[in-house]
């Protein structure tokens, strides 16, 4: 149990020391005959499917999936014709109507400002064509195409293309499907890891290029989407998850225990307990190894792994030291059990999501809350925002000055201009002045 000053070194992120899990290197010296790096790794597979197109991902998707698709598109038929059980579908459609109703609340509309100066605004545009990385590898993803394709569809965004791996008999998962032609979504390609990245940011014969590529993805994906990042948009680099619960002695020690298993079961969680009772720390450790014990496999190693390697236990003076807390480890999600919390929404300064109270649990918002489960990983809650409608859009700005206005403002803008040496910008304003 972690108190004071170590607490506060444990919560602090050190960006230059996350380390290549051996395995990692393990599986790149069995492929490659060397041991590469990941950026290396993911740095071959740009430039072969950069040079080699649609060749370069069937033999990356044979390389390193272990089958080789005869088709990459998934047809307009195959996506019609996927079904899933009456129950499912109802969830998907209502996971689709509670996030489309969320996002058509955020704001997201230009202005044009006209007055005797002239018009100045904004305008905002949709982004034309999107790319949705959807993972598909140890569990598909249903959720997280509804989570990225709705708010873009929101902001208006014409062409959605997505990516998903398919599974061990190389077929993408039918509920992924169904929620694609539920939304709209325009096409499905069996494409994942660092290829899918690399078709959607250069385009090939076969998948287009986009404009932008969000969504969430292994190490591989997110090194990738941080590499042709410039050539295309990139939304974000979401990581392995984390999850800080901030609980005081009213919360149940059964469903802290429950809120920190759920995300620990995501491969590289990272579970945080801060608390300001110590009864409480005691009992909740108890019920994690209780409920640990009774979730079936692998789901059960997959979150022993969370919790053994990366597990932090927090104990907090007051509640105010764990908001600080909290602010300095800037969690994707942020769990609050406390007598009162929404008294302590207004002390949140850095995280993805804030999940008030015993009946808002973090699961719920990954499927069906409303707002999109894309959120800030790895402390970049400091600067980043969860997936949201301005992600899928641009904003152009208007500059519409009248002469009265110019007449005004002109002569200091020449000014600006030969103090930074530039005469001809200088000349450019004067030679309306002066007409
Ligand atoms: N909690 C994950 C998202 C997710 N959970 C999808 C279940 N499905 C990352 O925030
Ligand atoms: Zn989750």
């Amino acid at each position: 149990i972690l108190k004071g000053e170590a607490a506060k070194k444990a919560l602090t992120r050190k960006f230059s020391e996350i380390p290549v899990p051996e395995s990692v290197l393990a599986r790149s010296e069995k492929l490659f005959g060397e041991r590469l790096s990941p950026e290396q790794v993911v740095e071959r597979i740009l430039n072969d499917v950069k040079a080699r197109g649609d060749d370069a991902l069937l033999d990356w998707t044979e390389k390193l999936d272990g089958h080789r698709p005869a088709r990459l598109e998934v047809s307009a038929a195959e996506i019609q014709a996927a079904t899933v059980a009456p129950e499912l579908h109802a969830a998907i459609e209502l996971a689709i109507a509670r996030v489309r109703a969320f996002y058509r609340q955020q704001p997201a509309h230009g202005f044009l400002t006209h007055d005797e100066s002239g018009a100045l605004g904004q305008l905002v545009r949709p982004l034309g064509r999107v790319g949705l990385y959807v993972p598909g590898g140890l569990a598909p993803l249903v959720s997280t195409l509804i989570h990225t394709a709705v708010p873009a569809q929101v902001a208006g965004v014409p062409e959605l293309i997505v990516c998903s791996p398919a599974g061990k008999d190389g077929q993408i998962h039918p509920a992924i499907l169904v929620a694609a032609r539920l939304i709209g979504v325009n096409r499905v390609f069996r494409l994942g890891g660092a290829q899918a990245i690399a078709a959607l940011a250069y385009g090939t014969p076969s998948v287009p290029g986009v404009d932008k590529i969000a969504g969430p993805g292994n190490l591989f994906v997110v090194i990738a989407k941080r590499l042709v990042f410039g050539q295309v948009g990139i939304e974000s680099l979401p990581g392995p998850t984390e999850t800080l619960v901030l609980a005081d002695d009213s919360a149940d020690p059964r469903f802290v225990a429950a809120d920190l298993l759920a995300q620990s079961e995501h491969l590289g969680a990272e579970p945080v307990l801060v608390s300001t009772s110590r009864e409480l720390l005691v009992a909740v450790q108890a019920e994690l190894s209780g409920q640990l014990e009774a979730l079936p496999e692998p789901n059960r190693s997959w979150a022993r792994d969370s919790v053994e390697a990366r597990m932090k236990i927090v104990l907090a003076d007051s509640l105010e030291e764990a908001l600080e807390l909290s602010n300095i480890y800037a969690p994707e999600h942020l769990c609050l059990l406390t007598r009162d919390p929404w008294a302590l929404l207004g002390g949140v300064q850095r995280a993805g999501g804030v999940f008030v109270g015993e009946s808002s649990m973090e699961a719920l918002g990954d499927y069906l809350a409303g707002p999109s489960h894309v959120m800030p990983t790895g402390g970049t809650a400091r600067f980043m925002s969860p997936v949201n409608v301005r992600d899928f859009q641009n904003i152009i700005s208007v500059v519409g000055i009248n002469h009265a206005t110019l007449r005004q403002v002109g002569p200091a803008a020449a000014l600006l201009a030969r103090t930074e040496g530039l005469e001809a910008h200088a000349r450019a304003i004067e030679s309306r002045l002066n007409d």
